[in-house]
């Protein structure tokens, strides 16, 4: 399970539906030109906190169908509905899915007992491994490093996806538990995490920079710092025009550049106006 995962995009139709041509593309284009050795499905950036229990179903049918059992996959199954969560983890793992991952419960303010049971009663309901899905920023929800000891005793739950830019804890977790999985969640922090011996990475925009992204972390396997920290200037270049002409539709449409019909984002996100098109377009010239 380790090396390069891409946190999948789905591509959508104006409308919000999705364009499974659209979705058969991006997974062919992740394998084929990017070469990651996995795809994270259903996470963040596969917008899945938008959509329904039917669509997060058919995106693990219709991936699993296009990758069969060429790279590995990570069905994303979190869900603040516990039921829902259980469903789609007995769906993933029936697909044969690798693994299943879960964002930890947010929104409400849980106590640590509260998010424990949580994972605790996901796994009790399926037969697979399961990486813990942190991501402080956007959940609220911080862990230190005895409360991932406390997930980690449950011996199905194989490791974190450390989505935080807290390296004194990411040094930590490596340290203390070095037989479980940590992969990094911040692709502009990708050589900072790599160097701390990370297992591998999540990334959203690993959809078009993926051969960069390999190229860091393999580089910095190898002790080749200078040489990776040459590609993480790149990287950082592209990210910080990404980031600042909106993250999911900025990809979306670099993906389209590249001949991948990478479809619209679901509604609250918004629709990059032309202004922000041709930004869009200009990153893609410059960078891919
Ligand atoms: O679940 C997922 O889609 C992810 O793996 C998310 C991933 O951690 C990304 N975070 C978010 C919020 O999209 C990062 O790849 C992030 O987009 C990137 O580092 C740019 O900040």
């Amino acid at each position: 399970m380790n090396g390069l995962y891409t946190a999948l995009m789905c591509s959508f139709d104006e409308q919000g539906n999705i364009n499974e041509k659209g979705l058969r593309e991006i997974v062919r284009y992740n394998i084929d030109v990017s070469k990651v050795d996995g795809l994270y499905v259903n996470g963040s950036t596969g917008e899945n906190f938008l959509i329904s229990t039917e669509a997060k179903k058919k995106i693990f049918d219709i991936v699993k169908d296009e990758v069969g059992d060429s790279v590995k996959l990570i069905g994303q199954v979190g869900a603040l509905n516990i039921d829902e969560a259980i469903e789609l983890a007995q769906y993933a793992t029936d697909l044969n899915y690798d693994a299943i991952s879960a964002v930890t419960p947010f929104y409400y303010k849980f106590e640590f007992e509260e998010i424990k049971d949580y994972y605790n009663t996901i796994l009790e309901n399926v037969d697979n491994d399961l990486i813990i899905y942190s991501i402080p920023a956007l959940t609220g929800v911080n862990m230190n490093l005895e409360q991932f000891g406390e997930l980690f005793q449950n011996e199905k739950v194989i490791g974190v996806k450390f989505t935080a830019p807290d390296f004194f804890l990411l040094e930590r977790l490596r340290h203390a538990y070095p037989n479980k999985l940590i992969y990094s969640g911040f692709d502009e922090m990708l050589l900072s995490a790599s160097v701390l011996n990370i297992d591998g990475a999540i990334g959203s925009t690993f959809n078009v920079n993926g051969q960069r992204a390999k190229q860091i972390f393999e580089l910095a396997q190898n002790g080749q710092i200078e040489e990776a920290r040459e590609v993480q200037k790149v990287t950082n270049d592209l990210i910080a025009e990404i980031l600042t002409n909106g993250l999911y539709q900025t990809i979306k449409e670099i993906l389209k550049y590249k001949g991948v019909d990478a479809g619209f984002c679901r509604k609250p996100m918004k629709t990059l106006k032309p202004e922000g098109l041709a930004k869009a377009r200009k990153i893609a010239e410059k960078y891919l």
